[in-house]
């Protein structure tokens, strides 16, 4: 079976945007594929100033909405990060062979709107001032480590993530080109090219597997509540730009009820004048599940003052099972610790072999 891996940083609460830009497509692609899913809590330290109660909380919480929201543990893998160590050893080992130009490439190359890589590096950037974190400008490379410890062949990120998945191929192709000579490889009883090896094995291989650049079909993008070009995010200080999926009903009233509109008659998709209307409809279309056609059916005529409690009621019974198992997640004692534990053992035994193959080829000496 192929293997899929992703995460959500613990940064926040998780929100509609990651439940519909991510995590609801993971839970597919768990029927399918190989799967591991963790919260990345080592990405979620590079502003150089979290609160560390809240990222102990902001972690467990995730793992718990990623269980609530359908990840079957029986299906997939789901762990923290850094209960697997070899994310952080690889990563610097894949530092150590990573140009630092190649880095400052990335974040200079303003590309994609407000979703590139650039955006993201300037703004943290911006607001730590000059306390920024080298960990800030070197979560890319932790990122590749993420993907190749797991060879993985399919990473559901977002196309704000492409020029990452890049990156991770070239750092994987330099390794190998620096190091796959080291490699004793077996090569079966046909006889290579290489120098024979006592054992019978013979010189050069691949030490990492370079990752097809497959971005599967992106799941939908979900705006802030508060302005419709941008995304919804969890690090927007203003808590009423975005709908969380542990919000209760009153606070989602709340905050639909104060959501920015706009004076036109009848609402519709896609008007580029309109981008609260198309990002209202289309949180609308997503929890009810209707196809556009319906949803315009139902309330194109509407005005904004009967389309924001349709929208209230479709949001809260879209979240309600998804809270509900999450409670009962949070209160049975144990049950997310051993999910995790369990998660984290399977992470652990391929992350572990991938990274003691690197640092074979690197010339460690290894521990007897
Ligand atoms: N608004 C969004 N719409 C659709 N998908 C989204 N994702 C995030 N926001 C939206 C997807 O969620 C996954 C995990 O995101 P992340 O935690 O790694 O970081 P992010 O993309 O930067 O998400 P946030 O919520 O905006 O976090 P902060 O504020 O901490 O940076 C990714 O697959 C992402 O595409």
């Amino acid at each position: 079976r192929k293997r899929v891996l992703s995460g959500v940083q613990p940064t926040g609460s998780i929100h509609l945007g990651n439940y519909f830009g991510a995590i609801k497509n993971w839970v597919d692609l768990q029927e399918e594929f190989d799967a591991f899913y963790c919260v990345v809590d080592l990405h979620a330290i590079t502003p150089g100033n979290h609160d560390a109660a809240a990222l102990k909380a902001s972690t467990r919480s995730s793992a718990a909405i990623y269980l609530a929201a359908g990840l079957d543990p029986e299906k997939s893998n789901v762990f923290v990060q850094s209960h697997v160590a070899a994310h952080s050893e690889l990563c610097w080992l894949l530092n150590c062979a990573t140009p630092i130009g190649w880095l400052e490439k990335m974040i200079q190359a303003r590309s994609i709107s407000h979703w590139s890589p650039y955006d993201r590096f300037k703004e943290k950037a911006r607001k730590a001032g000059e306390d920024v974190s080298v960990g800030l400008l070197d979560y890319p490379v932790l990122m590749a480590a993420d993907i190749l410890l797991y060879n993985a062949d399919v990473v559901p990120v977002g196309e704000d993530q492409r020029q990452h998945l890049e990156l991770t191929r070239d750092v994987a192709a330099r390794v190998n080109n620096l190091y796959g000579g080291n490699k004793w490889k077996k090569l079966g009883p046909k006889k290579g090219d290489g120098a024979r090896a006592p054992s019978g094995r013979f010189r050069g291989g691949d030490v990492l597997k370079v990752p097809e650049a497959y971005i599967p079909k992106a799941g939908a993008r979900v705006m802030s509540l508060t302005d419709g070009t941008s995304k919804m995010s969890k690090s927007n200080p203003a808590e009423g730009s975005r709908i969380n999926v542990l919000d209760s009903p009153d606070e989602i009233a709340k905050k639909i009820k104060r959501c920015k509109t706009d004076a036109f008659e009848g609402l519709e998709f896609r008007n580029p004048d309109r981008p609260e209307a198309t990002n209202l409809l289309t949180m609308y279309q997503l929890c009810t599940e209707l196809s556009e056609e319906e949803v315009i059916a139902a309330c194109g005529d509407m005005r904004w003052g009967d389309f924001k409690p349709a929208l209230t009621e479709a949001v809260i019974e879209h979240l309600r099972p998804i809270q509900s198992r999450y409670d009962e997640i949070v209160s049975e004692e144990g049950y997310l610790d051993g999910v995790l534990k369990r998660g984290a053992d399977a992470a652990n035994e391929v992350a572990e072999k991938t990274v003691a193959d690197v640092r074979d080829a690197m010339g460690f000496l290894p521990r007897s």
